[in-house]
């Protein structure tokens, strides 16, 4: 894994830091960077964010950055960069950001299912990541894919919100105010459970011919149980025959 705010460090202003103030959570703050949404392939609004990143003058990173054909690792989740400035949340948090507005979402329907496609991707591998490294056990990884609120992020809690959300004096990145809010959160959310679900249990997704497989197993198990019952009626039938026997033997004794 590179990261591109490692090999292009900001000569200007610092961009992270190398370890971390505050245990590392499991929140996930969303972000709309505010830049001009590139919407004609090939998108570079990840590429100009991450190099925009590296020579700004003033503070301001991520650790990932999205578009709608790119993800692109700025620095390493055991780093903290500077994506919310609010109650130390940069010590603990782990900051993605879609290279878009957040008045964009809605208006390029194309875009906004790419990019979320691409930022559930990250966001899961984050998840297990931190589920593995941090809390010992891969299946904690599902309580980052859930939609968590501004006293849950003060609690440290696992999960993904908005940026504006636990920034309200003066931030509403990134989709706080659109109409359609809790929508584009569930849409994410959800998104990130599937890759996570697909990540931890391959197992539960069989190919057609595993399918086709299995079929002609319980197949063979109807025919044999079959089989077998039918042998258990002839053998009942045997026994029921030699008790009336028995029984009529039994009677002459008497
Ligand atoms: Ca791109
Ligand atoms: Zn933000």
């Amino acid at each position: 894994m590179t990261y591109y705010g490692l090999e292009h460090p900001n000569p200007n202003k610092p961009q992270f830091r190398s370890d971390r103030r505050e245990a590392i959570s499991g929140c996930v703050p969303v972000h709309t960077v505010e830049s001009q949404i590139d919407v004609h392939p090939p998108d570079n609004g990840a590429e100009n964010t991450a190099a925009y990143l590296s020579s700004r003058t003033t503070y301001g990173s991520y650790h990932c950055i999205v578009d709608a054909d790119t993800a692109i690792d700025y620095a390493p989740p055991s780093y903290e960069t500077w994506h919310v400035a609010a109650d130390h949340h940069n010590w603990h948090a782990w900051g993605i950001a879609f290279a878009c507005a957040a008045t964009d979402w809605g208006k390029h329907p194309a875009w906004d299912e790419a990019a979320l496609n691409i930022a559930a991707v990250k966001i899961a591998d984050f998840a297990i990541w931190w589920a593995t490294n941090i809390k010992g056990d891969s299946r904690e990884a599902f309580l980052v894919a859930r939609k968590i609120n501004r006293s849950d992020a003060l609690a440290r809690r696992a999960g993904i919100c908005l940026h504006g959300e636990l920034q309200p004096a003066d931030r509403t990145d990134a989709w706080l105010n659109h109409p359609d809010a809790e929508q584009l959160t569930k849409r994410l959310v959800d998104k990130v459970a599937a890759v996570i679900r697909e990540r931890l249990h391959p197992e539960d997704e069989m190919t057609p011919a595993q399918e086709a497989k299995l079929d002609a197993v319980v197949d063979d198990v109807e025919t044999i149980r079959s089989k077998v019952d039918h042998e258990i009626r002839h053998i009942e039938g045997t026994l029921g025959k030699q008790q009336k026997l028995l029984e009529q033997i039994l009677e002459k004794c008497n």
